[in-house]
């Protein structure tokens, strides 16, 4: 096992391997990814699709000198394994260890960072453009999903590159599938395009124009005159690319390594932004992943032999989710909406149950925000729960459509504060401070799956305008028995003498556990838990902070604009006399490792809280 893979210390080496060899190694390779995300967890469906097309490619072009973007980089695991990243790939997604995602930091291979889907268009013609205006003459590429293409940055970047007219060459990966099955009309186009007879005899011709194609590398000028030759007579200008600038090229099996050889050989000649339609199988190659590409699109730990994950508790998407059923069966005025991820936020079920009230609009955030603001303003309630880190995509839509106009538009806030294996991309901890300051916006934090109930319920039926629920990934509770929510503010959680802690959501877990730490040392708690983010209950937060002195404010936000700094100026304004300690992610990017390892890192753990106390008491 391993052999061809183990000779492949940079892409150079793939040059000197013979189609049957790559195909070997291509057999290879996903004997490594199986076994190695079965550990590791992590996007494998994906990438096992892409195994064939990222061969060819670094077989073609000559990184690092091209440049090859990765739109979400979730695909770009058999990128790290040819890239001198094999003997670290064990360490995917582990504190420490190898990203899930291109990082510019971890490798010269690695052209720029995603994370987030549908950057990789605008990107790599920045990239385009500042080879030309430095006279450079290496080749740039995006490759990217059908899936990335419900993104409307991806227009932009076309208006502008097919405009431009610069070389570039684009790469669609098209598996017929973003996580779930892919949605929209251009989705429509592009299986027409697979299914046109044209498109498929012109497939045949291309595999039998690649029989005759000697390997990169070998002397190759004639030949490709050839090919350019009887490729250009394959080009017919009639999908959306052609009508923005492109020249479409395909489409083609993306699990043909010789076709593929042929394309990427011809888009270097065309000296002109082209678009190369490519079919790949989703999980091709591990039978779990290709009947389940959506459960195997990420995963956790699983057993290679029968494709199953360990049981796992229900987590706060699965309860939104069925609370979402309940509160739409008493209301037939509750509408869902995602941006392309009914499994990720829990509204499968929905989607069965209520098909005329659930629209999944693509990787679309922004567009979901403000139609979600046009169905409000049309008399509906939408409720569309977004992943932190994505809902940053809409901070003007959030704004100018639906808080300005005071609209009741509910957003489940899912993946809020530290995420953990995704990393820095996917971290949820900015949307306290770009809510904090919109206009009718309210924010409530739940700490339990009961809380979470009532709170959806209030911003049903108590709410007028935009409300925000957020919650963290996974599934910890606090234990603490609470009241029942019914719009409060804050509650106090704990008394104590001797110091105020302040806290919301997750984090009043640490903060228990902190309390009970310091009891030990003789140091009374008051736990005073903030229910609502926005507004801030100002008159419990001077009570709690004169009643001790001394003041920890405690939140899985980044720090500049988060809760703990507004609760200086409100100590600050009101002359309250304290002592105040800020504890909240600090203000860089935040890497990936377990929740816990990354709650370490950022200060937010019980012992580093305890030791900050202990200081004060000297
Ligand atoms: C802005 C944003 N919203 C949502 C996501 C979550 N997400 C990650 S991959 C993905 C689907 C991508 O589909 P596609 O581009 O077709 O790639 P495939 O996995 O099918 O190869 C989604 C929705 C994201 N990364 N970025």
């Amino acid at each position: 096992m391993g052999t061809l893979l183990d000779g492949i210390k940079s892409p150079a080496d793939l040059k000197k391997l013979n189609i049957g060899e790559l195909n070997d190694l291509c057999a290879e390779i996903r004997g490594v990814l199986i076994d190695s995300v079965s550990r590791t967890g992590g996007h494998l469906a994906s990438n096992l699709g892409v195994v064939e097309l990222t061969v060819a490619i670094h077989t073609v072009f000559n990184m690092p000198r091209d440049k090859i973007i990765f739109d979400v980089g979730h695909q770009s695991y058999v990128h790290k394994l040819l890239t001198g990243r094999m003997s670290k790939f064990h360490t995917l997604r582990q504190y420490g260890g190898l990203s899930g995602f291109p990082k510019r930091a971890e490798s010269e291979y690695d052209a720029f960072n995603t994370g987030h889907s549908s950057t990789s268009i605008s990107a790599a013609l920045g990239l385009a453009r500042a080879r030309d205006l430095s006279g450079g003459d290496h080749n740039v590429l995006a490759l990217f999903g059908d899936g990335a293409l419900t993104g409307g940055m991806m227009y932009e970047a076309m208006n502008d590159a097919g405009h431009a007219k610069t070389p570039l060459i684009l790469i669609l990966n098209d598996n017929n599938m973003s996580i779930a099955k892919n949605v929209g009309a251009v989705s429509r186009h592009l299986r027409r395009l697979r299914v046109s007879p044209h498109y498929f005899k012109s497939k045949q011709v291309v595999e039998g124009v690649l029989n005759h194609i000697p390997l990169a590398g070998k002397p190759i000028a004639r030949m490709i005159r050839k090919i350019k030759r009887r490729i250009r007579r394959l080009v017919i200008p009639t999908t959306m690319f052609d009508d923005l600038g492109f020249t479409y090229i395909g489409p083609v099996d993306g699990h043909n390594i010789e076709a593929l050889i042929a394309c990427f050989e011809y888009s270097k000649l065309e000296k002109k932004p082209v678009l190369i339609h490519v079919m790949t199988k989703k999980g091709k190659g591990y039978p779990p992943a290709e009947s389940n590409p959506e459960k195997f699109h990420g995963i956790g730990e699983f057993d290679v032999r029968t494709g199953k994950t360990p049981p796992s508790k229900e987590s706060y998407s699965d309860r939104f989710g069925r609370t979402m059923l309940k509160l739409a069966a008493q209301n037939d005025k509750i509408i869902a909406v995602t941006g392309a991820m009914p499994s990720g936020t829990g509204l499968e079920a929905f989607a069965a149950k209520f098909p005329k009230r659930f629209f999944d609009v693509g990787i679309a955030e922004q567009h979901g925000v403000t139609m979600s603001a046009g169905l409000a303003a049309g008399g509906y309630i939408p409720v569309i729960p977004l992943y932190s880190s994505f809902m940053q995509r809409a901070y003007d839509q959030v704004l100018h459509d639906v808080c300005l106009q005071d609209l009741h538009v509910i957003f489940p806030i899912d993946r809020a504060g530290i995420v953990g294996r995704d990393g820095e991309t996917h971290q949820g901890i900015y949307d306290v401070p770009f809510l904090s300051h919109m206009p009718n916006m309210r924010i409530l934090s739940p700490v339990n799956y009961t809380q979470l109930d009532e709170m959806l319920e209030y911003a049903v039926y108590k709410c007028g305008g935009p409300v925000a629920v957020r919650y963290p990934r996974g599934s910890d509770e606090l234990e603490t028995p609470i009241p029942p929510f019914d719009g409060e503010l804050s509650l106090t959680l704990r008394r104590g003498a001797d110091i105020s802690i302040i806290t919301a959501g997750r984090m009043s877990i640490r903060a228990v556990e902190a309390a009970d730490a310091l009891a030990g040392h003789g140091i009374k708690t008051e736990i005073l838990l903030l229910t609502s983010l926005k507004p801030l209950d100002k008159a419990s937060i001077i009570a709690a902070a004169m009643k001790t002195g001394r003041v920890i404010t405690l939140e899985d936000s980044v720090k500049p604009g988060g809760i703990g700094e507004q609760i200086a100026a409100i100590l600050e304004e009101t002359a309250t006399k304290c002592r105040l300690k800020v504890f909240a992610v600090p203000d860089r990017p935040i890497p990936h490792g377990s929740v816990a390892e990354l709650d370490k890192l950022c200060g937010l753990d019980a012992d580093n809280i305890v030791k900050e106390v202990l200081k004060w008491q000297k």
